[in-house]
């Protein structure tokens, strides 16, 4: 289309080009993302036909990723899920017997008020995934519908996914940070606003361009770029963003604290940092040198497997610029060490003044003071029934109130023992915990068939829905409902443009569930009732609609902002200038850390399996495993379905290893492989990628086979490349955040025909799994490692 036609449509929500209709709006999920970009969405008689970016939209302008440009292939595909189903044979026979909405409502009341009655409302527990569009909807069906504390994700390990470094940065400085590439301003990146281009962008375990994770689109990076950012990249591939950098630090998986004290520590003993904001906004600052003191550049190149002159090279370019940002992201997370990781990146940019200032990191809340979220509806639980909210063993999750959700693993330990009390019913909307989310799929497959009432709310039939469910609800995609958000900012709307077969949006059916269980907690009638219930109810004055009508043909709406709240005393209730802290500063010595007894200092932890730690089991493991890098075609375990351009594009899960590691293994580009270790194996094919370390390896995660059996032992083969096969559940930093996705050991061998008769399939449904067994007499935990 040419420039004139989208300037002749310009403030025009909905327009008609010659059969289609046009709708302006933006996208979120499904299939999923994290960001919501604008689109014009295509529609003749009814159908998605076509999507293109919004060229007037500023959090996208006009640009599109793969996802959102296929996206009629996933609303109009003929696999999705079209009716409620009910399951007619057993578990893991894929037999259903479809039923009608009202049939599938009376199941589910039934079976709640049966467990209310003789459990208690706690032995329910409601699951989602990522944050997908029902990140608000899901948690207040569990509190406001079900009366349970447990809402908690899909069994992520550790709560591993953003949550340890929004507690961190939420303990540190009282709010959160991100990277200010003039995302928070509608004329972008017109310099009238007050925002300055970063001189530097450090990519620090994120890969946004491909990954556009928590809210943050990767494009803008790329704009600051050809702004004349300069770039310092950590990562253990030479990614797009690596090879375009000042500085790429080739990290050993897992050792992301130790480069950062070494950085630190330059920044420090260089007198690099910025004595006034110190000085005026930082608490600790002495007590941080001293334990920075010995991480000398030389003792974090040993440990993370770069060179010292990088680690100082990269110091000083990032504390040289003025100003600097941090875009930091998962694989900071995915460590037991995870909160003192992120505390040590956090302090980083406090002591360079990199604090709420044009171009640095800045503090953002949600637009309008929307903060819906994990709490959404918690406070209508009585005091006696949040306190039975599961993960009580970790007080910083549980009482200090960095967590908004039972503690994912400890659901799981519930469900496997009883203990404190039993796990009834399990409701999982967008989520695919043993394809994906959970960190030993093995394990969880187990756990799970052992609950009475399963409840799966997807797009598609699902190996976790097969496995498990009793009752599976098809879920409308983003273009199919009229919604809202707020994370971050702006404040955008969806509008629904088609509808599917039977399927109901995330929202109303929460409400049709709700209205039957406690119809005072939903006094609206459908989604556009309740948004307009939370424009009311939910969200400041400043919003400039209050209908959900008027907001749709707005799409977006920015609220104002601010640099230097501290400086203006905007960030404390008490309305003082300084920090939400305790302290009133950025709290360098966490005084919020030491309360509940943990070290108030960050500090690097070796990963529990590591060449270095575990020595003995490196001999027989001896490749270093990251897992989980993002790819274009893929949202998680999404967008397998045959046929389509991601699946064209992507057939097959693939691993990465260094040229000199593959011809060690005996493979070569495209061979399929094993990759095992003392928890089980899954086969993948391999891409050489010469960038990496000869000691790392790089694997996919999320594989099923849609187009292969659904039954068990096959499940679409859901075992057979999980990588989850070989990361555990339960091992969690000290804090309960944090876990080891993304550094394991491992070794790799070429698949055979003798060495793949007995599949991960068979194993795992047939054969007892490989993960950990738990000893019913004693509560003992073994490793019951058989490949048959
Ligand atoms: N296309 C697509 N986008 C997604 C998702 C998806 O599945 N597909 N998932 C969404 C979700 S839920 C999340 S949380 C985000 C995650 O997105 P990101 O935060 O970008 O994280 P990843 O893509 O997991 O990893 C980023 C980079 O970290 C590198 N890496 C691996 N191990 C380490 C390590 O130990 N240290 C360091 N410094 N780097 C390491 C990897 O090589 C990779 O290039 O993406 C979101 N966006
Ligand atoms: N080894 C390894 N494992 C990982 C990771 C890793 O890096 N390495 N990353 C972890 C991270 S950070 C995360 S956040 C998790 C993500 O895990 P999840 O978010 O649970 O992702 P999926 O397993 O793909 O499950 C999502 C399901 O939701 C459905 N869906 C999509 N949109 C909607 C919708 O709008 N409504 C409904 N009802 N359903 C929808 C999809 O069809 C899909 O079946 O995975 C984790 N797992
Ligand atoms: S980041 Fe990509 S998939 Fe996500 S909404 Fe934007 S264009 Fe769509
Ligand atoms: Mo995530």
């Amino acid at each position: 289309m040419s420039n004139d036609y989208y300037e002749s449509h310009r403030g025009e929500w909905q327009w008609q080009d010659g059969e289609y209709t046009v709708t302006r709006t933006t996208a979120w999920s499904g299939p999923g993302c994290h960001d919501g970009c604008g689109v014009l969405y295509y529609t003749k008689d009814g159908k998605l036909e076509k999507v293109e970016g919004d060229p007037d939209n500023p959090f996208n302008q006009g640009a599109l990723c793969m996802r959102c440009l296929e996206m009629p292939e996933f609303v109009n595909n003929p696999t999705r899920l079209g009716h409620p189903m009910k399951r007619a044979g057993e578990r893991g026979e894929n037999k259903w017997e479809r039923v009608s909405w009202e049939e599938a409502l009376d199941l589910i009341e039934e079976k709640v008020r049966a467990i209310w009655k003789d459990y208690g409302p706690e032995s329910i527990v409601c699951h989602i995934g990522t944050g997908r569009n029902n990140c608000d909807q899901i948690p207040y069906l569990c509190y406001a519908a079900f009366g349970s504390p447990n809402f908690s994700m899909g069994y992520l390990a550790g709560d591993s996914c953003f949550c340890p470094r929004s507690a961190s940065m939420a303990s540190q400085n009282g709010d959160f940070m991100i990277a200010d590439c003039s995302q928070q301003f509608e004329k972008r990146y017109d310099e009238s606003t007050g925002w300055r281009c970063p001189e530097v962008i450090v990519n620090w375990g994120c890969n946004a361009v491909v990954s556009n994770s928590d809210n943050f689109f990767g494009g803008w990076i790329v704009d600051c770029m050809q702004r004349g950012s300069k770039m310092i990249t950590i990562d253990p591939s030479l990614t797009w963003l690596a090879s375009r950098s000042a500085y790429w630090l080739r990290v050993r998986p897992g050792t992301d604290a130790a480069l950062a004290m070494a950085m630190l520590n330059v920044i420090i003993s260089e007198d690099l940092y910025d004595h006034d904001f110190v000085a005026k906004w930082c608490y600790g600052f002495d007590e941080l040198a001293e334990r920075v003191r010995d991480w000398t550049p030389e003792r974090a190149a040993e440990v993370c497997w770069v060179e010292a002159e990088d680690i100082v090279g990269a110091a000083r370019l990032y504390a040289q610029a003025d100003p600097a940002a941090i875009q930091w992201g998962l694989k900071l997370d995915q460590t037991t060490n995870a909160t003192a990781t992120a505390c040590a990146v956090n302090s980083l940019w406090a002591i360079t003044g990199n604090v709420d200032n044009p171009g640095g990191n800045i503090i953002i809340r949600n637009a309008f003071d929307q903060n819906l979220s994990y709490g959404y509806g918690y406070h209508l639980l009585p005091p006696e029934v949040q306190a039975k909210r599961l993960g009580a063993e970790f007080p910083l999750m549980s009482r200090a109130g960095y967590s908004s959700s039972a503690h994912a693993d400890s659901v799981l330990k519930a469900i496997e023992t009883g203990e404190p009390y039993p796990i009834r019913m399990v409701w999982m909307t967008s989520t695919n915990p043993i394809a994906n989310m959970g960190a030993d799929a093995p394990r969880l497959f187990r756990a799970l068939k052992s609950v009475d009432f399963v409840v799966v709310n997807d797009l598609f039939m699902t190996p976790t829905a097969i496995a498990f469910a009793d009752l599976v609800l098809p879920a409308a995609m983003s273009p199919e409902r009229n919604s809202q958000r707020c994370w971050w900012v702006p404040n955008r709307t969806l509008t629904k443009v088609t509808q599917y077969e039977e399927c109901v949006s995330d929202d109303d059916l929460v409400t049709m569930v709700g209205k039957r269980l406690h119809p005072e907690n939903f006094p609206w009638d459908d989604n556009v009732g309740w948004i307009n219930h939370i424009f009311e109810h939910e969200t400041n004055d400043e919003l400039p609609y209050k209908s959900f009508e008027e907001a749709q043909k707005v799409v977006w709406s920015y609220p104002a902002f601010t640099y230097l709240k501290h400086e203006k005393g905007l960030l404390r209730p008490d309305g003082q200038p300084g920090f939400n802290t305790p302290s009133g500063r950025i709290e360098l010595y966490n005084t919020n850390l030491m309360l509940w007894g943990y070290d108030p200092l960050p500090d690097f932890k070796e990963p529990s399996c590591s060449p270095v730690s575990s020595p003995e089991l490196a001999e027989k493991y001896p490749l270093v495993l990251t897992t989980g890098a993002r790819s274009f075609e893929f949202f998680h375990s999404e967008h397998r379905q045959e046929g389509t351009t991601s699946r064209e594009l992507h057939p097959d899960p693939l691993f990465e290893m260094s040229p000199a590691a593959a011809e060690a293994a005996g493979l070569s580009e495209g061979d399929w492989a094993w990759i095992e270790n003392q928890r089980g194996r899954c086969r993948q094919k391999l891409h050489v990628n010469p960038s990496l370390d000869d000691r790392v390896v790089r694997a996919e995660h999320g594989w099923w086979f849609p187009e292969t059996e659904g039954a068990e032992p096959n499940l679409y083969g859901v075992f057979d490349s999980n990588i989850n096969n070989l990361t555990p559940q339960c091992e969690n930093g000290d804090t309960g955040f944090g876990a080891p996705y993304a550094n394991q050991l491992c070794r790799v061998y070429p698949c055979t025909e003798e060495n793949s008769r007995v599949l991960p399939g068979e194993q795992v449904t047939r054969r007892g799994g490989y993960s950990k067994v738990i000893d019913e007499s004693n509560g003992d935990v073994k490793v019951g490692a058989i490949y048959g």
